[in-house]
């Protein structure tokens, strides 16, 4: 079942520790280090920012930001490696203080335009067609510091300007509802889907719906992503678990509620979610206090409950399901879901 699925996560998902209110507590894994790590873990997919791939391409030519790649697709290649997406951050740079493609400067916005063009250039040297967008400080902490109008027709206006910059490449929209803003312009799947119909060429806009970022909306990961699966939208998932309304604690998967994550696997798993390649991402941390030795095992863990809770969906009587369903008694269901998760 394993060989069925192939799972990804990103080199940030193998970090130093720090927090707002800390340092590092653990070393940084050089990049060539955490490749030797993936196949390891049971990993084949790595998921990239731009400068996850070429470090400090602001300072890089065009051409010299692809020699970089190039050299990085050698690597993958190396470790038996596929890259699964290229995500351009635009959060870090003070160009994109104020948002990247709704900043209300117009030379910011320029910026932003520019440095998508850059990672999907990226993209086509690490030879992967998909792009992630979050949408990182596409917002506001003042409602009447930007237009929410304007800025949805800028979000589209950029977009737009990807799609015809390259036409092979597919652009997932990670929606979030805040952090680091205090609300964000595309908060939902359903925004992030609606967004993609005003672009030009909607057939290549989906979304990468982040377990995490559904629970902060309020809403339930599975139907986010039922919602997606529809419109034949979900081009990839980032799977991890949250407590509550609070940061995003990107927790390994299920380890905070085991019955949300079956049903999302139970819906993947159900509508044959990776069939045409998709791969099962997961974007998760390691809390502060893990020890640098053992510092992946929230990646191996959330594969190995991934896994299980497969082998749960696949051996769930569907057929009680349904005549209780037929029965409307809920209650009993409720109970054979529990009972299943327990084993009994
Ligand atoms: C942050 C996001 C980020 C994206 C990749 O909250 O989850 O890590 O997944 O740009
Ligand atoms: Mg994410």
């Amino acid at each position: 079942m394993a060989g069925e699925y192939r799972f990804s996560f990103g080199p940030w998902n193998i970090h130093e520790g720090g927090d707002p209110f800390g340092p590092t507590v653990r070393t940084t894994v050089k990049f060539a280090k955490k490749l030797k790590l993936f196949k390891k873990l049971g990993f084949e997919g790595v998921q990239f920012h731009d400068d996850d791939a070429v470090p400090e391409m602001d300072k890089l030519s065009p051409k010299e930001i692809v020699k970089k790649a190039k050299e990085v697709r050698k690597m993958l290649a190396n470790e038996g490696l596929v890259a699964e997406f290229v995500a351009p951050r635009l959060w870090e740079d003070p160009r994109t203080i104020d948002g990247g493609y709704t900043s209300n400067d117009p030379e910011c916005r320029k910026y932003a335009r520019d440095r998508s063009r850059r990672a999907i250039d990226i993209a086509a040297a690490l030879k992967t067609d998909l792009i992630v967008l979050w949408l990182a400080r596409e917002g506001t902490y003042m409602r009447e510091a930007k237009d929410s109008k304007v800025a949805v027709d800028r979000l589209v206006k950029a977009i737009d300007d990807m799609l015809a910059y390259n036409k092979d490449i597919k652009i997932a929209i990670e929606p979030k509802p805040n952090e680091p803003m205090d609300q964000a312009y595309i908060p939902t799947t359903g925004h992030a889907m609606a967004l993609g119909y005003l672009t030009r060429d909607a057939g290549r806009v989906g979304v990468n719906i982040e377990t995490a970022h559904a629970i902060l909306a309020g809403l339930d990961p599975s139907d986010e992503m039922g919602f997606a699966l529809a419109y034949d939208k979900l081009y990839t998932v980032h799977l991890n678990d949250q407590n509550g309304l609070k940061f995003d604690e990107d927790k390994s998967f299920g380890s905070v509620n085991l019955r949300r994550a079956f049903n999302q696997v139970r819906i993947l798993d159900k509508y044959d979610y990776g069939k045409k390649g998709e791969f099962v991402g997961l974007d998760v941390k390691a809390v502060r206090t893990q020890k640098q030795k053992v510092a992946t095992k929230h990646l191996s863990n959330s594969r190995t409950i991934f896994l299980r809770l497969v082998e749960l969906a696949r051996s769930l009587d569907e057929g009680q399901v349904e005549s209780l369903i037929a029965e409307r008694d809920y209650e009993e269901l409720d109970l054979l879901i529990m009972n299943h998760l327990l084993g009994k």
